[in-house]
């Protein structure tokens, strides 16, 4: 293939570079940010064009791999790129890998699904990237194209070979000087694509690793019913699946529930394939729908007597997991939101309420027997909150204050000083450690409080036992915010609670406790950057006058490297072997210690690991934890 050089062809260059800059000047106006979620905006980017082939009917197969180099591939099995001139002088795929928007929509006529802030283009990854290499087999050739230093053509299209097979393959590196961190993360990737491939079913993902040599392949033909499966795997069931869909208005329903034995509410919502995190409406339509037709099926069979009050609707979403699949076209979709993940469309509501409550009411009245369980779940739920409303009012009017002052003495030990914005709030195993904790600390700022044996698994118990656990209240009490629906991060008595368990097993299990306790009821604490975890040394190395702290393996090998002279290791068995002082210089003062501050990246599948962590079925667990070995620190709370 000739290219042609003519004016327009110069002309359309220059304009390139300089849209490919202004990507690379200001990265956060077209991926979101330059941390790790904009490092993996660049993979949905072109993983959604891979998928949006797919949807629109060609090829049924996608494969992701993370390269060695830190580069990362994208396969299709799609039609491949056109690979002949565009107007412009250039070839189409130059175009569609350095012109700004282009490929926003593929062709008149198709279904471009993905939304909010993807679908910006290839060209923006490529402005990113040091450098992209594209393949496209198509009418029996394969072509190559490759770029570097953010979109500059390094070797233009040319016919490398000859194929009986389709489809588009790019691989691309992210710019280490845009990115505060290039490492793409095997589970951030495969969550997601497993999400994909739930909503797209029969196409087939694969996700590999080839650092790690890790391996996944997800394929399903029972899209949301599977999905919803899979997100009640290990729990007790108490039906089948329920799936309905309707569409009204233009807007496609799809939705898939089941109700478990548990007490935890799960909804995950999507429109146009794209996840809806903060809701909206279409969920609150699902939730008006639900509780509409329990109250009818209840009072029409006369388990809600007249005279009875109806049911909330947290009574009829206790042990409820659902998905809710919505397609709105483009002119309906309102999306709001700082992340845009929530959506507006006010005719999303009613669609979904009238689809929801048509279906769920049909399905009450033809099975009878599951409905009964149901709705006996909902009323156990509605009793236990009519007694704690009650117990509420009798705290607030004061009944509850000499209670509380009482539980908290002889175990709590406060600041001393009244600025709640710089208190501390730390809570540590065991009463050895206390002691310490007690000794060494600031007592003006730093509150101790030392927690006696395990603490109690939120996922696993009713709210009853979890509103009469002794250590929980005393935990509630002493940060004073509430809990649950009431709960309320502004009325802390601290602005940071810190988690201080020993460097074992056993304080691994205690913090996942903790955390599961806070994360079903004091979750705005978290999403506040309020909840955060000591990082307790696990060696000290002496030597001659010197003595320094380390607090993993890794660390002491390489603080050993360095010393010249004799040296002695301690290991700390726990925080108890430590004395006062060097519990406070090494793991409690602002100045020298390093915390851990516990964030949620993504809220549902914060949901799922707490679920399958935490759960009674240990399979599963054991499963998922190999799976996802990188579970603790990597993803989701960030150092
Ligand atoms: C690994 C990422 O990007 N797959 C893609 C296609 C297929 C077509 C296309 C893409 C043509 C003129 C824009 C093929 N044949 N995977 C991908 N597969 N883009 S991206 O066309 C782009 C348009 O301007 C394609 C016929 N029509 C479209």
């Amino acid at each position: 293939m000739t290219t042609v050089k003519n004016k327009e062809y110069d002309a359309t260059s220059i304009k390139i570079l300089e849209g490919l800059d202004a990507v690379r000047k200001r990265p956060g106006m077209y991926i979101g940010s330059t941390d790790k979620r904009g490092l993996h905006h660049l993979v949905w980017e072109i993983v959604d064009n891979a998928i949006d082939e797919s949807i629109n009917g060609y090829g049924d197969y996608i494969k992701i791999t993370l390269n060695k180099d830190g580069s990362i591939t994208v396969e299709d099995h799609g039609r491949g790129v056109p690979t002949g001139m565009h107007e412009s002088g250039h070839t189409t795929p130059e175009v569609i890998y350095t012109i700004l928007h282009a490929g926003g929509k593929f062709e008149e006529g198709s279904y471009k699904v993905s939304g909010g802030l993807h679908g910006v283009g290839a060209s923006v990854v490529n402005a990113l990237s040091k450098w992209m290499n594209v393949v496209i087999y198509r009418d029996g050739a394969v072509h190559s194209i490759t770029f570097e230093n953010g979109g500059h053509v390094k070797e233009p299209l040319k016919k490398i070979g000859t194929t009986n097979r389709t489809g588009t393959t790019v691989t691309f590196l992210p710019d280490p000087e845009i990115f505060k961190s290039t490492n793409f993360s095997f589970t951030t990737i495969t969550e997601r694509m497993q999400e994909s491939a739930f909503l797209l079913s029969g196409i087939t993902i694969e996700v590999e690793d080839e650092e790690d040599n890790r391996n996944v392949k997800y394929h399903y033909e029972a899209g949301l019913i599977n999905f919803v499966e899979y997100i009640n795997e290990g729990k007790t069931t108490l039906h089948k699946v329920i799936n309905f869909n309707g569409i009204k208005q233009g807007i496609e329903v799809d939705i898939a529930l089941q109700y478990q034995e548990g007490y935890n509410e799960n909804i995950l919502s999507f429109v146009n394939n794209v996840k809806t995190s903060d809701g909206g409406s279409h969920e609150t339509g699902f939730k008006s729908g639900i509780t509409k037709a329990f109250n009818e099926y209840a009072k029409e069979n006369n388990i809600l007597k007249s005279k009875d009050a109806s049911f909330e609707g947290s009574d009829v979403r206790e042990g409820l997991s659902a998905v809710i699949n919505l397609k709105v076209p483009e002119n309906l979709l309102q999306f709001e939101g700082q992340t845009k993940g929530k959506l507006g469309t006010p005719e999303a509501r009613t669609v979904t309420e009238q689809i929801t409550y048509e279906n769920m009411k049909f399905f009450l009245e033809e099975n009878r027997e599951i409905a009964v369980t149901i709705v006996e779940k909902a009323s156990r739920s509605k009793v236990a909150r009519e007694a704690a409303r009650k117990a509420r009012e009798a705290a607030r009017q004061g009944k509850g204050k000499e209670k509380k002052d009482k539980i908290l003495s002889g175990k709590l030990a406060k600041a001393t000083g009244k600025n709640t914005a710089i208190s501390e709030l730390f809570l540590v195993e065991g009463d050895s450690a206390g002691g310490s904790a007690k000794t060494g600390r600031n007592r003006e700022t730093q509150a101790i409080l030392p927690l006696r044996g395990k603490v109690l698994n939120c996922e696993k118990a009713s709210s009853n036992d979890i509103h009469s656990n002794e250590e929980l209240n005393t935990l509630t009490y002493a940060i004073g915010a509430g809990i649950g629906n009431d709960f309320d991060p502004s009325e802390s008595n601290y602005g940071k609670v810190i988690i201080m368990t020993d460097a074992d097993d056993d304080g691994a299990h205690i913090q996942i406790l903790l955390l599961t306790f806070f994360y079903r009821f004091m979750r705005p604490l978290i999403e506040a950057g309020m909840l955060y975890i000591a990082n307790p040394p696990l060696y000290a190395i002496d030597y001659g006058k010197y003595k320094e702290y380390v607090a993993t393996d890794e660390e002491l090998e390489e603080k050993k490297k360095t010393i010249k002279q004799s040296y002695k290791v301690q290991r700390f068995k726990g925080l108890g072997e430590m004395d006062a002082d060097e519990l406070y210089e090494t793991t409690m003062n602002p100045a020298t210690r390093s915390l851990i501050k516990v964030s949620i990246t993504d809220a549902a599948l914060a949901e799922k690991r707490v679920s399958v962590l935490m759960g009674d079925k240990v399979e599963p667990r054991k499963e998922w934890i190999n799976e996802n070995v990188d579970f603790t620190l990597e993803d989701d709370f960030r150092r």
